[in-house]
């Protein structure tokens, strides 16, 4: 980290005052950009209405009120808890801006996030003035900034405040509020900001909420914020590292002498190098439906077709997951980062059965491989402190694995869930598998994949016919616990079948890779059972009325690639059956991954009966189990409640619906359904290290396909028809054509 030794703040800020921000930047928008969530009103409701900013680390989630403006923010190291206790993420504050104009008469009132850039604007007329508000959360400048304009001078006066949610004093001192905590388990935090105004006054004010900055006549105000806290990810510093304090003294000090104009553009750059390395069009009339309001586009979803709202939730997973998930942070948590109170569903945690996983599905296939970087730093960083706590658990054992929830320290509740960390490990081999970065495959991943390898080498039991089981295992999250329970047999399956890869690419360890692959050949494998379905366990006990919302015993079908259409058409029959009963309608992540699961299926017009489904709004904030999923009008995924895996596993739903990789060649349009006969999609990613620069197609058929090799690997391309491309020979592989060539790196492949 490279923050400056602590200076006092007010010498600081006194002398950030010298630096002004010019004008509004909306020109630097584009025209009509067709990637807007809005609305024609203010939010009233955090969870389903108000829209989401974020860098990665803070956030703010903003309901936009004319009288009002309330943003509640968060920073994702702000947790209870420790080793032993897995705690809570925690709700940071708010920040609220009280306007003295009280007129509850106000028209032209729009909102909106737009995902082309990352910012949230808002504008309305109120008593003849036309006011006008741009927010953004910069990762280059570490801070969230404010601007609020108006076409007339003295537009502005206003009381701004913030509230600490864990209580405790709000102090002003000159133009910056500011509060500082600790919360019992020693994480000391801190939330800052600095108002610029443009003309007027300021003076600060004191009640019993403390203090506040009251602003009288000002033409417009600036507001640049930032929190922190003295969380590290490193076990050997207790999780402590700087205070809050310098941290936040440097950022402010840095951020307030660039022009707010500057702090936009190294904003906007930082974003779209990311989210434009993809663009998508799902037929012809995608932006048809961008007049009306997204709440209005939820609503009328059901009875006319809205190909551009299936496109917009696709790029709010990315945009989500880029404001949620940077390097050298946390990775997101149930709710990425956007959190406001301090006892949320499930601790807002880091569930180690599906939903952690789920949330990196989209990260490589949909270019953001950079955005996965924090969950592998936090596989990394937990290694030792579960090592510790699975030693306790399975005494006779090497490597380590996890329970169910986990926090930030490597605390962990609920119960042992073994396959946690070789689900993990799928993540690390992902990384690789799509880079090709072999020095991160070497110093990085391969230690932790081997030594949760070695966990299971000593983990299994071995029956007297030389099965391997993995013992009194669980199905997520039901039935008996057991031996050999198919879920548990299949993520092991995948996690040998990854080490035993990384192993030959290294050319090391040659004696234990062929111990590993002798493990690997006596695991149980999946059985099919009485009704022709996937079986869950190795009894054939299972209910076809179960509906239950895990499908656990499909992960060789995805995430997993042992189960395929092409190479296990048996088995993939047996798992259809399996999804066909546990049918179309579930929780908001569990529809994401019938998806998922209905694209590895081949099966298009089946996994968009379930995005249809996905896409069904809700409103309330209850939790039923096993149905009522959806999506709220910020479009954020509904369990019920808001759980953000749904999003992300929509988002990699789609990704798999246009192209596969997992078998060693690039399928194409494997399960393009009949309502997106043509499209396009520009900067998709497959395994090899491939970048799909361009894939278009018409009435159901690729009419252009470009490749780039990033890594000169061998291609083998596999499509729904007949493609031409100079120098490269078809072959006909069942209903499919298929293409292999060598490539070089930086050479693009053209098909048409
Ligand atoms: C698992 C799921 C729940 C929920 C929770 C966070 O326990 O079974 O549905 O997603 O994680």
């Amino acid at each position: 980290m490279l923050f400056k030794p602590k200076q006092t703040m007010l010498f600081t800020l006194l002398s950030l005052f010298a630096f002004s921000f010019s004008n509004p930047i909306l020109a630097q928008k584009k025209a009509i950009p067709p990637l807007f969530i809005w609305d024609d009103k203010p939010a009233k409701n955090w969870m389903t209405e108000a829209y989401p900013i974020g860098n990665g680390r803070i956030g703010g989630m903003i309901f936009g009120g004319v009288n009002q403006e309330h943003i509640q923010f968060n920073d994702n190291t702000l947790w209870t808890g420790d080793e032993n206790d897995r705690g809570m993420y925690q709700a940071f504050g708010d920040l609220f801006i009280d306007f003295d104009q009280k007129d509850q008469n106000f028209t032209a009132y729009k909102r909106q996030l737009n995902l082309a850039d990352a910012t949230h604007s808002i504008s309305y007329l109120q008593n003849g003035v036309n006011y006008n508000r741009e927010y953004f959360c910069s990762f280059p400048d570490k801070v969230m900034v404010l601007k609020l304009t108006a076409n007339q001078k003295k537009a502005y006066s206003a009381t701004i405040r913030l509230k600490n949610s864990h209580q405790g004093n709000i102090t002003v001192n000159g133009n910056t509020i500011q509060f500082v905590g600790k919360l019992p388990n020693g994480v000391s935090y801190q939330a800052t900001a600095l108002v610029k105004i443009e003309n007027g006054s300021s003076h600060s004010v004191k009640d019993d909420d403390g203090e506040k900055l009251k602003i009288d006549n000002a033409d417009a105000i600036t507001v640049i914020f930032t929190g922190a806290t003295n969380y590290s990810n490193k076990r050997e510093q207790n999780w402590k590292g700087e205070e809050p304090a310098p941290k936040i003294d440097a950022i402010l000090k840095h951020a307030s002498t660039k022009s707010y104009s500057t702090l936009l553009k190294n904003h906007i750059q930082d974003y779209q190098a990311l989210f434009n390395r993809l663009t998508i069009t799902l037929g012809a009339d995608d932006i048809k439906n961008n007049n009306l309001s997204t709440y209005q586009r939820l609503i009328n979803y059901k009875k006319s077709p809205d190909l551009g709202l299936e496109s917009l939730i696709f790029q709010y997973g990315r945009y989500l997951l880029i404001s949620s998930s940077r390097p050298g942070g946390l990775p997101a948590n149930l709710q990425g980062l956007w959190n406001e109170t301090n006892t949320p569903p499930w601790g807002s945690d880091y569930h180690s059965n599906i939903n952690i996983q789920m949330n990196y599905w989209l990260a490589e296939p949909t270019n953001l491989s950079e955005c996965q970087i924090p969950y592998l730093d936090y596989i990394n960083s937990m290694r030792e402190v579960s090592a510790i706590a699975t030693r306790k658990q399975y005494p006779n054992t090497r490597g380590w694995t996890v329970k169910t929830e986990n926090n930030i320290f490597g605390g962990m509740s609920f119960l042992w869930n073994t396959p946690g960390s070789a689900w993990y490990a799928q993540a690390l081999w992902e990384h690789y598998a799509f880079t090709k970065d072999k020095d991160y495959l070497k110093n990085f991943a391969y230690p932790i994949i081997k030594e949760i390898c070695e966990f299971w080498d000593d983990h299994l039991k071995r029956r007297p016919d030389g099965t391997l089981v993995s013992p009194l295992g669980w199905s997520p999250e039901h039935g008996p616990t057991e031996d050999g329970v198919t879920h548990d047999q299949q993520i092991v399956y995948d996690l040998f079948t990854n080490y035993i890869e990384a192993a030959v690419i290294l050319g090391i360890d040659k004696d234990y890779k062929t111990h590993i692959a002798d493990l690997k050949a006596h695991l149980l494998k999946p059985k099919i059972g009485k009704w022709g379905q996937l079986q869950e366990w190795e009894t054939d006990r299972d209910d076809p009325k179960d509906q239950h919302r895990h499908i656990s015993h499909l992960f060789g079908l995805h995430p997993g690639r042992e189960i395929s259409t092409i190479k296990t058409p048996e088995l993939a029959k047996a798992a259809r059956v399996t999804l066909t009963a546990r049918g179309d309608e579930s929780t908001g992540w569990s529809m994401a991954w019938k998806m998922n699961f209905w694209a590895r299926l081949q099966d298009g017009n089946h996994a968009y009966k379930i995005l249809q489904n996905f896409i069904t709004p809700v409103g309330g904030s209850g939790t039923d189990y096993n149905k009522g999923g959806g999506i709220y009008s910020n479009l954020f995924c509904a369990h019920p409640p808001f759980q953000i895996d749904g999003n992300f596993g929509y988002t990699a739903g789609i990704s798999e619906m246009l192209l596969q990789s997992q078998a060693g060649e690039l399928q194409f349009l494997p399960a393009l359904p009949d309502k997106w006969s043509t499209g396009s999609i520009k900067g998709l990613k497959a395994r090899g290290n491939f970048e799909i620069t361009n894939l278009e197609w018409k009435d159901g058929k690729i009419i252009k396909l470009s490749i780039k090799s990033l890594f000169g690997e061998d291609c083998i391309v596999r499509s729904p028809n007949t493609l031409k491309s100079k120098g490269i020979t078809e072959n006909k592989s069942g209903k499919d054509f298929t293409y292999s060539f060598k490539t070089q790196v930086g050479k693009v492949y053209d098909f048409k």
